[in-house]
């Protein structure tokens, strides 16, 4: 097996004084934050579509990185994918990874043909698992780039298509078994809609719940214990994808029952292409107790497409990390890098450059956010905050002993209740939360 990378050697932590560019200043993996180390609170995994396979090419131009790994032959091509990937991953020190079906092994001649060759990747993935402890995150089906799909593929007009669907994701789901995988993920890349004039909506939804159900009964009986997880996005390459956000996710899952099976894996990217923060994405999976997985990523504020940029934002990882550490921590979810490097940054050093940028933003980012809770004045604020809900009228209302008519003859009897608010503090709220970054 050949070294792709052989001047890049195992990526050390030299801390945060070091100028060294291929060393991390902040991700310290056996560090302990908050009684854990940083590895098992991020989880870090490789995506398999960016960084094996994205050449950089986009709709005004050619790839400018050379992802083809020495081999014009598809399935040699796999398979050297393979070996660079672990490569990566050991020089990294990731240790997990996630993948389309299509990225690991493309299409061939037939689907008997595809499946077969598929196995022989995953075979040898497995073998490369066991000797270096790897792990899969998760997997998914790329169901959103063969011509086939061009009307949606749980949601396309033709049952034809649908059945095809259906094929490909049973055959996904068996990879990312075999794989030791904990989650599969449903993104609707074009089960949405462009025009409203084709489209029977009702049909299409119903469609797509009956898919996400059949997924689930069969990787439940060859034994998938993991979670289901759906990555909302409002649109692209839809106009409309149905999948828009976090709360609309929670109002089809419910709607189908879906919602024990399935929680949510959220990109940073994707929150902000439906105008929410990445933070109100994941507090609301939070809230619901939905809060899955993270596609790890940011977008430019001043463009109104999925960028996937490496996350360096240091103030949204810390808010995510907040998010993370408040729900539990990650329990099968982890931290994926669903990012590239940006087209101009074509050289191999770039993969180990950006993904050491995004690596140490969300080191720094869960050290702050440990602070934050450590720290303790947020949440004494907020328990302040509320604290009308502990006592009286308020714990009479969440006890149920209060209802219309008590906070009638309550309202009436108390008078005017405006001079009893206090701030809400967002300035010096904000201001903590800078002091504690920058002391960190
Ligand atoms: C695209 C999505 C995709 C999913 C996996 O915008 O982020 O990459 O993460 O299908
Ligand atoms: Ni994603
Ligand atoms: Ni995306």
């Amino acid at each position: 097996m050949s070294e792709y990378f052989k001047n890049i050697n195992k990526i050390k932590f030299e801390g945060r004084n070091s100028t060294e560019p291929l060393a991390f200043k902040y991700y310290d993996p056996d560090q302990l934050i908050g009684g854990k180390t940083m590895k098992e609170h991020l989880k870090f995994a490789l995506s398999w579509w960016h960084t094996m396979g994205g050449d950089g090419t986009d709709m005004f131009g050619v790839g400018t990185a050379d992802k083809t790994w020495g081999e014009s032959d598809p399935a040699a091509r796999s398979k050297a994918k393979v070996d660079a990937a672990f490569e990566i991953m050991d020089k990294l020190s990731i240790d997990y990874f996630c993948f389309h079906d299509r990225d690991l092994s493309p299409e061939y001649g037939s689907l008997a043909e595809t499946n077969e060759k598929l196995d022989e990747i995953t075979d040898y993935i497995a073998e490369k698992q066991n000797e270096t402890g790897k792990k899969c995150l998760w997997g998914t089906a790329k169901c959103f780039d063969h011509p086939r799909y061009m009307h949606g593929a749980g949601t396309s007009p033709s049952a034809d298509v649908f059945a095809f669907t259906a094929a490909q994701i049973k055959k996904a789901i068996e990879a990312t078994v075999k794989l030791g995988g904990n989650g599969y993920v449903f993104w609707g890349g074009r089960e949405g809609y462009e025009t409203l004039l084709n489209t029977d909506m009702g049909l299409e939804l119903d469609n797509m719940a009956r898919l996400m159900h059949m997924a689930v009964e069969y990787g439940r009986s060859i034994g998938f214990k993991g979670d289901f997880y759906i990555e909302p996005k409002p649109k692209e390459p839809t106009k409309h994808q149905y999948d828009f956000d976090t709360a609309t996710v929670l109002g089809f899952l419910r709607k189908y029952g879906l919602e024990k099976d399935f929680k949510m894996n959220i990109e940073a990217n994707h929150a902000t292409l439906a105008q929410h923060a990445f933070q109100h994405e994941l507090r609301v999976a939070r809230v619901n107790g939905v809060f899955g997985s993270i596609d790890a990523n940011q977008g430019d504020p001043l463009l109104g497409w999925d960028t996937d940029q490496f996350p360096t934002n240091i103030y949204d990882a810390a808010l995510c990390m907040y998010e993370v550490l408040k729900a539990g921590g990650f329990t099968n979810g982890g931290l994926n890098f669903d990012a590239k490097a940006r087209r101009g940054s074509f050289t191999p050093e770039d993969i180990f450059l950006s993904y050491i940028a995004g690596m140490d933003t969300f080191a720094l980012g869960l050290r702050i956010a440990q602070k934050m809770i450590d720290d303790g004045r947020i949440d004494q604020f907020i328990a302040d905050r509320y604290s009308s809900w502990t006592t009286g009228i308020g714990r009479d209302i969440i006890d149920g002993k209060a209802g219309f008519a008590e906070l009638e003859k309550y309202a009436l009897a108390k008078g005017e209740v405006s001079s009893s608010l206090s701030s809400g503090r967002q300035e010096m709220l904000e201001s903590y939360v800078n002091n504690i970054m920058f002391s960190i």
